[in-house]
């Protein structure tokens, strides 16, 4: 910026004077409350704000660094060291002492302001989904809603802006990504009509029914108070002890215990608003529906161990990989999809209780129609400004869209205004950047913890007429967001929830019968592992009987793991017709941001023939291709090592290729074999897995080391790269090669 020249100071200051003369002289009496003198009777006429008055200004238009708005225009700004306020500073690095070696003089402003500062660096964490990760995108309407639903941003190719979080429930801020837990997914749309938020979850049923258990559940799954372990598990006495005798958390439990409780990635995750929502259209028709999205990549799962392994390896797992996908052009799409229901008084459908988020309903019943489409494809620039700071409510609601009575839903409608209070410390965080609507706000809320806005008129108030009556109430044909008139049916205040909230096992039979043999394996083995770690035997035992009223099979299975008898079932198990959209397994689906780690032996160059073209392939395909060589750096043919032998473990990897059989190097442990011993548990733990493995070369000699035929389902070996990657690709589709270990469950 030039230096401003005195001369230029002096004349710009006797202007403002004389302005400011002009000013004082011109109204006829001072202390008017308005700029406009109002009405006797009300104005009703709709108008914008009015002008300020002659003698107000507000701050210049300024970000919280100092730059005029815009592009950028909240990141730092400068070359130079400064202030909070700006002032250029000489040394951050020696407090002001009386001499150099003190004592530390209390007129330090900069040493106090950056103490001061960061003692409250930490916010307090989210009390559930603490642990997430947010990115931004836009959603695109596909218009064929309109007949239910007259939101804005459902009309046809209406593009709106989104920010997606995605968490964990159980966990703290710094616990690991691939825990066994329901995921968050809440999706703010910044719509023309204001913020819509869609605050679900990867799993579309819940633990209960009244919103007044959540602490319940919530302390029972955290960890015991006394020890504050195990951190982000169910695997413990307290949860078990809970869900075995509030029998109302089994059809959660039954999805918790099964491979959605661990995604592969965010990317190839279902989310489901849970609740049933009413809808009203443009002519004033209501129906009540239910919220699904449907990831493009399809719904896919780690093995329980990978898990297991990956919150040490890699804690960041989920987020990294989502990271990384955008990063790589690589952006994870679902469709919005809704399943509409007749807005009938009973609000049920085929028997099932609309209100009841225990209950799903079957994609077989009422089929899941695409209403739009959601693109993630921008990371975050600063993961406390924009994840940390997001604030969601179910109440922010747009005209088309309401809630219904569903009684857990009515205690969300309180909680997440209560919540922010403390999280984001007062209540204007609607204004921190990333809250903030896209659609024009002029409400009547005022002051407060850092206050942003710099309100004008003198009349937050209504009715008012000294601000010419500003602001004013929409009507129906100005965008007004009006409940929906849904009656309410005559009865006496109780605590009480109905009769038809009271089957607690069909459903969760439901479930479990609609799954394939190794899914239902996959229960079993997640109810003995969890089981298993409660020290109380009264705990396994109730939690056995509930089973009994699940599934006999189910019950059986896991009481013969935990050692202890198989109890009968107190009621006659339901016959249930399968909804075979629950399943995850048996499709194809894109391969798009999946990680293929390449094993080379860079001492021996004939066998890294052809890896750089096979590189260009696997990125051609969407996907990352990773090398993994004795040590890191550059190797030959223009090669570049991303993981070592040390660095590498298979459970980064989608699909494990291998060019050699690398001898150990000399970073292994002394060992006898042929083999590098990290490449053969690598390799044991791919197989394990049921991934897919390729090789060429020398390569046989690796997979014989590990125990692997070479003939084995999901293996292929080949001549060459070229000849191996196509076959890979084809079996990534299907995810997994689960038929390498085939179910014992039936
Ligand atoms: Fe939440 N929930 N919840 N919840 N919830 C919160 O709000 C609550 C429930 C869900 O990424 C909190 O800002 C109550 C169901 C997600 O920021 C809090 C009840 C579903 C997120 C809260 C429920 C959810 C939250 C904590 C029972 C799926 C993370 C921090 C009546 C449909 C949002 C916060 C994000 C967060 C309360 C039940 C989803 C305390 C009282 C059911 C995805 O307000």
């Amino acid at each position: 910026m030039d230096p401003i020249k005195p001369a230029r100071a002096v004349k710009e200051a006797l202007e403002r004077a004389v302005d400011k003369i002009a000013d004082l002289t011109a109204p006829a009496t001072p202390g008017a409350p308005s700029s406009t003198s109002p009405a006797v009777d009300e104005p009703t006429e709709p108008g914008e704000p009015l002008p300020r008055k002659p003698d107000q200004t507000e701050p210049e238009t300024r970000t919280a660094t100092g730059a005029q708005t815009g592009a950028n225009s909240r990141e730092q700004q400068g070359a130079f060291l400064t202030t909070s306020t700006g002032t250029r500073l000489r040394d951050t690095d020696h407090s002001l002492k009386a001499g150099s070696r003190g004592p530390t003089l209390l007129q330090d402003h900069h040493l106090r302001e950056k103490i001061t500062h960061f003692d409250h660096e930490r916010i307090p964490e989210r009390v559930v989904h603490a642990r997430g990760a947010g990115v931004h995108g836009v959603f695109v309407g596909y218009g064929n809603a309109e007949q239910v639903c007259k939101s804005a941003f459902l009309r046809e190719g209406e593009s709106t802006p989104v920010f997606v979080r995605f968490s964990t429930v159980v966990g703290s801020r710094g616990s690991a990504d691939t825990v066994r837990d329901t995921r968050g997914f809440a999706t703010k749309f910044y719509t023309s009509e204001g913020n819509f938020d869609l605050v679900g979850n990867n799993i579309p049923v819940f633990f209960i029914q009244d919103g007044i258990k959540f602490p319940d559940v919530i302390h029972a799954a955290k960890p015991h108070p006394d020890r504050e372990i195990p951190q982000a598990q169910s695997a413990h006495d307290t949860f078990w002890d809970f869900v075995s005798l509030h029998t109302e958390a089994t059809h959660h439990v039954l999805w918790s215990m099964s491979d959605r409780a661990v995604p592969r990635s965010y990317r190839t995750m279902e989310g489901f608003g849970v609740h049933t929502f009413r809808l009203v259209n443009a002519e004033g028709a209501t129906s009540l529906v239910k919220f699904h999205w449907k990831p493009r990549l399809g719904v896919h799962s780690l093995e329980w161990e990978e898990a297991q392994l990956l919150s040490g390896v890699d804690p960041d797992f989920h987020r990294r990989d989502l990271f990384d996908a955008i990063e790589a052009g690589a952006y994870p799409q679902w469709e919005l999809g809704i399943q509409v229901f007749p807005d009938t008084p009973e609000q049920t459908f085929e028997g099932i209780d609309l209100l009841d988020p225990t209950k799903i309903v079957p994609e077989e019943l009422a089929p899941v129609r695409p209403v739009g489409v959601l693109t993630l494809n921008r990371n975050t620039t600063n993961y406390f400004a924009e994840t940390e700071q997001i604030a969601f409510h179910v109440g922010h609601l747009v005209p088309g869209i309401d809630v219904t009575d569903d009684p857990l839903l009515h205690a969300r409608l309180f909680s997440y205004i209560d919540t922010q209070l403390s999280r984001l410390g007062g209540p204007n965080f609607n204004q921190i950047p990333v809250n903030r609507p896209h659609a024009p706000v002029n409400d009547m809320l005022r002051d407060g913890l850092h206050q942003h806005a710099v309100h004008s008129g003198v009349a937050p108030y209504k009715p008012n007429s000294l601000d010419g009556g500003c602001p004013f109430q929409a009507g129906a044909d100005t965008g007004a967001y009006a409940e929906i008139a849904a009656p309410v049916a005559a009865a006496v205040k109780e605590r009480k929830s109905p009769a038809s909230f009271s089957d607690h096992f069909s459903q969760p039979r439901l479930f479990y019968r609609s799954l394939e043999p190794l899914e239902r394996q996959h229960i079993i083995r997640a109810f003995t592992f969890e089981l298993g770690k409660c020290y109380e035997q009264a705990i396994k035992e109730r939690q056995l009987r509930v089973l009994a009223n699940v599934d006999t099979e189910l019950c059986a299975a896991v009481a013969a793991g935990l050692g202890l008898p198989a109890p009968e079932p107190t009621a006659v198990l339901p016959e249930v017709t399968p909804s075979p959209a629950l399943s995850q397994l048996g499709k194809r689906w894109p391969t798009d941001g999946r990680v293929i780690g390449i094993v080379v032996d860079a001492t021996d160059p004939s066998g890294l023939d052809g890896v750089p073209a096979l590189q260009r392939a696997i990125t051609d395909a969407g996907m990352t291709p990773l090398v993994i060589a004795a040590r890191g750096g550059e190797l030959p043919l223009e090669l570049t090592a991303q993981r070592t032998f040390l660095t590498a473990r298979s459970v980064e990897f989608d699909a494990l290729l291998v060019a050699a059989a690398p001898p150990p190097a000399p970073d292994a442990v002394p060992h006898r074999a042929a083999v590098d011993p990290r490449i053969v548990l690598m390799l044991q733990e791919a197989y394990r897995h049921a991934k897919v493995i390729g090789g060429w070369g020398t390569a046989s000699a690796a997979l014989t080391e590990a125990g692997i035929g070479l003939d084995d389902v999901g293996v292929v070996v080949g001549e060459d790269p070229a000849e191996v990657f196509p076959q890979v690709l084809d079996l990534l589709a299907g995810h997994r090669v689960w038929d390498r270990f085939p179910a014992s469950a039936t």
